[in-house]
């Protein structure tokens, strides 16, 4: 189905904004985007429980839920997510936990007849050495990149039951894939953090205890497209109204950096004026995944926070929640 087809489809209809809306992941980088937009946007009656009030991992408690509260759609934007040291060391975790959520929450979506449905993915699952900018059409076209490839997986999989559902049951449910993102409240461990919130915290502590270098890893030469969350979150809202295929969309900026660009950003932003190192021993992963954005361009949508301006504000955020 084309995109002129799929926003003409008779499925085409705004979200009702007094029908509960469940979105899973409330609490972390996407979610809480999605909170902010979807609460300006007039929802109100957003249901999102925290992981100790129900852990998606859980089936048997995560089928009570949907039955006692009955969501009318659903966002999935819960997942164990992690930089790409946490993948490549941690690789059970990111795949089992990923399935487990996954498979509970779409399983009991369908037996509730949730309508409405948006899963989130992420760029690391097209293939490695796949043409930039990245279509959707690269799904399933090549071998993976080996540090993410237990998440990216898990993620395939999601796409696969989406479509799956869509084909046997004929439910409206879709998909999109995220580029890197980052924006407040995002994760910002030492070692298990993206690249983003890594180097806010590395350069903040640098400047603050006056150090005279910071050791980024890798090479820095590997390039990387950054989304901030706000900017996703317009994007899922316009694709739950006006987008019915069964093609992921891919959502990002179309437009990337070397990660020493971004480092140098970030050193600016932050006041840092010491010296960057690089330590080649740590991995740098893909050397490029930027997105491919006309699909959702066609729709309408486009980013609209400047990277300079966003890494700022989510600067601003960190400064003011560090211990
Ligand atoms: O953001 P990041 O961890 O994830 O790393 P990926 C991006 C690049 O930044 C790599 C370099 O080339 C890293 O070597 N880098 C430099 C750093 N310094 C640092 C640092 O202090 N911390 C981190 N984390 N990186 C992840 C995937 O890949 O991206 C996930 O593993 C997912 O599956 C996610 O797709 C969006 O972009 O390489």
């Amino acid at each position: 189905m084309s995109v002129a087809q799929a926003v003409q489809s008779d499925r085409y209809r705004p979200m009702d904004r007094s029908a509960p809306v469940f979105v899973a992941g409330r609490n972390g980088l996407v979610g809480s985007a999605l909170w902010r937009l979807l609460t300006t946007e007039g929802f109100t009656a957003l249901l999102g429980p925290g992981s100790t009030e129900l852990d998606l991992r859980n089936r048997p408690a995560v089928f009570e839920w949907f039955a006692k509260h009955q969501p009318h759609a659903v966002i999935l934007a819960a997942a164990r997510v992690g930089g790409i040291k946490a993948n490549d060391t941690r690789p059970t975790d990111f795949i089992s936990d990923n399935l487990q959520i996954q498979v509970n929450v779409l399983d009991a979506a369908l037996r509730h007849g949730v309508e409405r449905l948006l899963f989130l993915g992420s760029s690391c699952i097209y293939p490695k050495r796949a043409a930039q900018p990245i279509r959707e059409e690269a799904l399933l076209t090549g071998p993976l990149e080996p540090t993410n490839e237990a998440y990216a997986i898990a993620k395939i999989a999601g796409i696969t039951q989406i479509r799956s559902v869509r084909r046997q049951h004929g439910l409206p449910w879709i998909c999109a894939m995220p580029t890197n993102l980052y924006g407040p409240g995002d994760n910002f461990h030492p070692e298990h953090s993206h690249v983003l919130p890594s180097l806010i915290r590395r350069f903040h502590r640098a400047r603050t205890e006056q150090l005279p270098k910071v050791v980024n890893w890798g090479s820095g030469t590997p390039r990387r497209e950054f989304l901030h969350a706000d900017d996703l979150a317009r994007a899922c809202l316009l694709l739950l109204e006006r987008y019915d295929s069964d093609s992921p969309v891919n959502v990002g900026t179309g437009e990337d950096l070397t990660i020493r660009e971004l480092s140098d950003t970030v050193a600016s932003v932050v006041g840092y004026e010491g010296a960057i190192e690089w330590d080649p021993s740590q991995p740098d992963g893909t050397y490029r995944k930027v997105l491919d954005i006309s699909k959702i361009a066609a729709l309408g949508w486009a980013p609209a926070i400047k990277l300079s301006d966003g890494i700022a504000e989510t600067y601003a955020w960190y400064e003011s929640t560090a211990p």
